[in-house]
């Protein structure tokens, strides 16, 4: 209203200026200010109505790995997306740094909220204040091996926190306007009733971690049909990529052999070689779970590349990325992954310092019990011609691809180190595990 004012004004003050013909400088200065104005005006109704017409979302476990690729898939998209982080004493959003503007610029999409799955109030607020068209729930405890350690703070976390979300949803009367994503895993199928695994396979649930996620595969079940809620189950298999977390298995070989090659390492240890995963790329497997809920109706999905690989193969595979070729001698806890063969000008091509620090025989992979889990998983391979029909999604990386681009990123990183150790500085070692 003020603005028509002005406008209005402004046409009578160049009316008179025309009118008296005192200014003709004047009156043009004076249009050319209506014009900016209008223009502003123009602008400003733009972004009003482009918040209107965009669709926000609202993702628990932002600073993870697949929250991370899902923000910035959805920006792209053009959505408006709230991250929920909870409070931690030390910065934990490398993985997002580069979606991150300051809250101060007046174009961002993009924003964090504080909130921690364990805290119901908490979660209804945040879910009140942001309105939110879909909600990703992506935020758990996720290491199988931890949670035989904190199996309480697991299935609160993981189980009860996705039920806080659907109550949440339920309470503030939102279950017309807001589908919900969870983020379920083919660790339900555990000790495995079927191969490969379905979306009718049996659940056998091996570790707290499971049998949390298990409580929350069907509460969500539940309150879609209970309360006809769009809310969906994507049963992902394991999903990689170079921001994977260093200790899941993937990342910690790519890393481990990362140093080694540099020589900042000098043996990578693991636990049960023996165990297989059907391993795809994060950033397939987010695609997946935003068409999940660009369906017309609710359901739940496997989603898996269908080829199963043995811990053991995926170390070979990506040593032989740096020209090395890795044989394993010896069984159980005894087993050894020794150097059979060293292709100089492969290592030199890829790691960029030839390999004078290593030699045929050598031991660099060897079994520590440590790692091993009171039960483990042996084998997991999934269908996902479900999602293939209905959603039509098929993944784009193949289990090479992946590797080859975890490797080069480690070794990346782990060049970075070395110089800034060489160069006298204090480089951070973890020895989390
Ligand atoms: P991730 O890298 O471990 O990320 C987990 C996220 O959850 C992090 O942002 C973490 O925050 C957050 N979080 C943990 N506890 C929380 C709490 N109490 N309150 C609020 N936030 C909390 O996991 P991911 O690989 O991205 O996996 C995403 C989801 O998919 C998880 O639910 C996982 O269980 C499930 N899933 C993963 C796979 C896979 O292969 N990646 C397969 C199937 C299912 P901090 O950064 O502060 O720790
Ligand atoms: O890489 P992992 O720790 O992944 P795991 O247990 O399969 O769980 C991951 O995938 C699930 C989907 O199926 C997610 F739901 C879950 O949140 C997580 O993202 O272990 C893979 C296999 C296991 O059998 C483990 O025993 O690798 C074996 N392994 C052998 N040595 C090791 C190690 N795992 C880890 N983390 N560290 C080792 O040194």
């Amino acid at each position: 209203m003020q603005n028509a004012n002005h406008g209005f004004f402004g046409f009578l003050k160049i009316f008179f200026a025309l009118d008296r013909k005192t200014d003709l400088d004047q009156g043009l200065r004076e249009i050319e200010r209506i014009t900016m104005r209008s223009r502003k005006i123009v602008l400003k109704m733009n972004k009003t109505v482009g918040c209107i017409i965009m669709k926000t979302a609202l993702i628990s476990g932002i600073t993870g790995q697949d929250g991370a690729y899902l923000a910035e898939f959805l920006l792209q998209k053009g959505y408006f997306v709230w991250g929920l982080k909870r409070r931690t004493s030390l910065f934990n959003t490398d993985r997002i740094d580069h979606l991150i503007k300051d809250v101060h610029e007046s174009n961002t999409h993009f924003n964090f909220l504080y909130a921690d799955m364990t805290d119901s109030t908490n979660l209804i607020r945040v879910i009140q204040d942001t309105q939110p068209d879909e909600i990703y729930n992506l935020a758990a405890q996720s290491h199988v091996k931890v949670s035989f350690d904190t199996p309480e703070y697991t299935a609160n976390t993981d189980g009860l926190g996705t039920l806080r979300i659907l109550e949440a949803v339920r309470l503030l009367g939102m279950t017309e306007k807001t589908k919900i994503y969870q983020a379920s895993t083919s660790e339900l199928f555990g000790q495995v009733q079927e191969v490969p695994q379905t979306e009718k396979t049996p659940f056998y649930p091996r570790s707290p971690y499971a049998v949390a996620k298990l409580y929350a595969y069907w509460i969500t079940v539940n309150y879609r049909e209970a309360y006809g809620m769009f809310a969906c189950n994507g049963v992902l298999f394991n999903h990689e990529s170079p921001i994977r977390g260093e200790t899941f298995v993937t990342r910690k070989i790519t890393r481990g052999l990362a140093h080694i090659a540099l020589g900042l390492q000098k043996k990578l240890y693991l636990g049960n070689l023996n165990a297989k995963r059907d391993w795809g790329h994060a950033k397939d497997f987010i695609e997946a779970m935003y068409l999940v809920l660009q369906q017309n109706k609710p359901d739940d999905y496997v989603i898996a590349t269908g080829i199963t690989t043995e811990i053991r193969e995926f170390v070979r595979k990506a040593f032989i990325r740096i020209g090395i070729n890795i044989k394993f001698i010896g069984n159980d806890v005894e087993e050894k992954g020794i150097i059979d063969t060293i292709d100089l000008n492969q290592f030199e091509s890829v790691v960029g310092v030839p390999p004078a620090h290593l030699s045929i025989g050598q031991v660099l992979i060897a079994v520590d019990p440590t790692y091993f889990r009171p039960t483990d998983v042996n084998l997991l391979i999934g269908d996902a011609t479900k999602a293939r029909k209905q959603l039509g999604w098929q993944p784009k990386y193949s289990l090479d691809d992946l590797i080859d681009e975890m490797v080069l990123s480690d070794l990346e990183q782990a060049s970075r180190k070395k110089y800034l150790k060489e160069s006298g500085f204090i480089v951070r070692q973890s020895l989390e595990e």
